[in-house]
């Protein structure tokens, strides 16, 4: 087979670019590990930028997203007992989409059908060679036969775990690193949300998070230790404890009910550089990893897909390169300023074993002072509702 770019993932950056090189003509092919139903079972992210939303208009698969997506204009921080509010729109213009990574990939999925685009799932050993040269291509098996896919450029979108930063290992690639020391247990439940906006919550016993999915769905975590497994909490444990981390008010507000998902993810800072290596880019959580505190992952990989998309429209279009050669810098550029927000949500809002009742008191501190100083907060805001690409 032979088509202008191979796409290994199937995931939000991999449908993305997908959907916006289809719609400029450029022939993809994308190609997963795992089918279509297993990637919609993934519960992650919720919440989404201007910036992603525009890409969803532009890939042609926003209708959904614009009917039944909660727009929030703010969302409030709970410490010390009380809660100060975030007033996104206020401070900055813009809002946030409120709308779950699963359905954003089932109308990107679904949209990709629609327009006849080709997709391969459950590809076994997929690997990406020749990429230095003019004539990258792709192997992979499937139902036991040895497939290749001939290419102009390979669009690694496989994840933190895929084979194309795999295949780069060793090659020059640097990458910066940092493990915090507990993980999200995180449930989905057909409940009400306690609350029309989040709420991130720092507390002693550890970090809360009340989001949603729709007004009636909620999803909710708390910070736990890595050692804990998720059969060790009953729903019964997890609200009790939820309900311990937040002000009393929304504590007995909260509707519980049985969880329909309930599992640990861990937090981790994590970049990869550079992320173009000769005719093969890295996009998404393949070059980059953030702690969800920031709600910044998903939004990451759709801007890291503007930008490559520019460079290979203008390939395509102009026969420049200059944009494929941007690549790589334009998009760290900003996915660092998205890992230094994640990385100060996170260091605000969660209990550091190590750090004590001094660095609790730090942490209120600076909370106190963010709920008196505009300066502070517009800073915040401007962060959370993504900077521009
Ligand atoms: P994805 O979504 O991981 O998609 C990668 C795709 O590549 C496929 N793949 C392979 N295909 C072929 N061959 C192989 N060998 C392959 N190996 C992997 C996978 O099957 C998959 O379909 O990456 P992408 O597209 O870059 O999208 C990034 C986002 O998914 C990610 O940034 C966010 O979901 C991160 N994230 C969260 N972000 C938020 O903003 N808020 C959250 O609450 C939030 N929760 C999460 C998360 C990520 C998690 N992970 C990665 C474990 C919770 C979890 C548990
Ligand atoms: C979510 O709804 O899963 C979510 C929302 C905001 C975050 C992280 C996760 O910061």
């Amino acid at each position: 087979m032979r088509t202008q770019v191979a796409i290994i993932g199937s995931g939000p950056s991999g449908l993305l670019l997908g959907q916006l090189l289809s719609k400029a003509g450029i022939d993809n092919v994308i190609i997963d590990r795992v089918d279509r139903d297993y990637i919609l079972g993934r519960i992650r992210a919720g919440v989404l930028e201007v910036g992603a939303v525009g890409m969803m208009d532009r890939a042609g698969a926003g209708q959904r997203m614009h009917a039944e997506g909660l727009v929030h204009d703010g969302f409030a921080l709970s410490f010390s007992g009380r809660r100060h509010r975030i007033d996104l729109k206020g401070l900055t213009g813009t809002s946030v989409m409120v709308y779950g990574q699963t359905e954003l990939t089932r109308d990107l999925m679904d949209q990709r059908e629609a327009d006849g685009g080709v997709s391969i799932y459950d590809a076994a050993n997929v690997t990406p060679h020749d990429f230095d040269g003019e004539s990258p291509y792709i192997t992979y098996d499937k139902d036991g036969v040895s497939h290749r896919i001939d290419c102009d450029f390979i669009a690694g979108c496989d994840g933190y775990h895929g084979p194309s930063r795999a295949a780069v290992e060793g090659r020059g690639l640097k990458t910066y690193e940092k493990v915090y020391p507990f993980g999200w247990l995180g449930i989905l439940a057909d409940v009400p949300p306690v609350d029309h906006e989040l709420i991130y919550a720092n507390h002693a016993r550890g970090f809360a998070l009340c989001s949603q999915r729709s007004l009636t769905r909620s999803r909710y975590y708390v910070q736990v230790p890595l050692s804990d497994k998720v059969e060790q909490w009953s729903d019964d444990a997890f609200w009790d404890e939820i309900r311990r981390r937040l002000p009393a008010d929304v504590a007995e507000a909260m509707v519980t009910g049985p969880s329909i998902e309930k599992s640990i993810a861990p937090l981790r800072s994590f970049v990869a550089e550079p992320l173009r290596f000769g005719r093969l880019f890295l996009v998404g959580d393949a070059g980059h990893i953030v702690p969800p505190t920031g709600a910044k992952g998903l939004n990451l990989a759709a801007s890291d897909v503007h930008y490559l998309f520019e460079g290979l429209q203008g390939f395509y279009g102009e026969k420049s390169m200059a944009g494929i050669d941007a690549y790589s810098a334009r998009a760290l550029s900003r996915i660092w300023k998205a890992e230094r927000f994640s990385w100060s949500m996170t260091m605000l809002l969660h209990r550091f074993p190590a750090e004590g009742d001094f660095g609790q008191k730090v942490q209120e501190a600076e909370l106190d002072y963010l709920s008196s100083s505009e300066a502070a907060q517009t800073a915040m805001a401007e962060n959370y509702v993504g900077l521009p690409y």
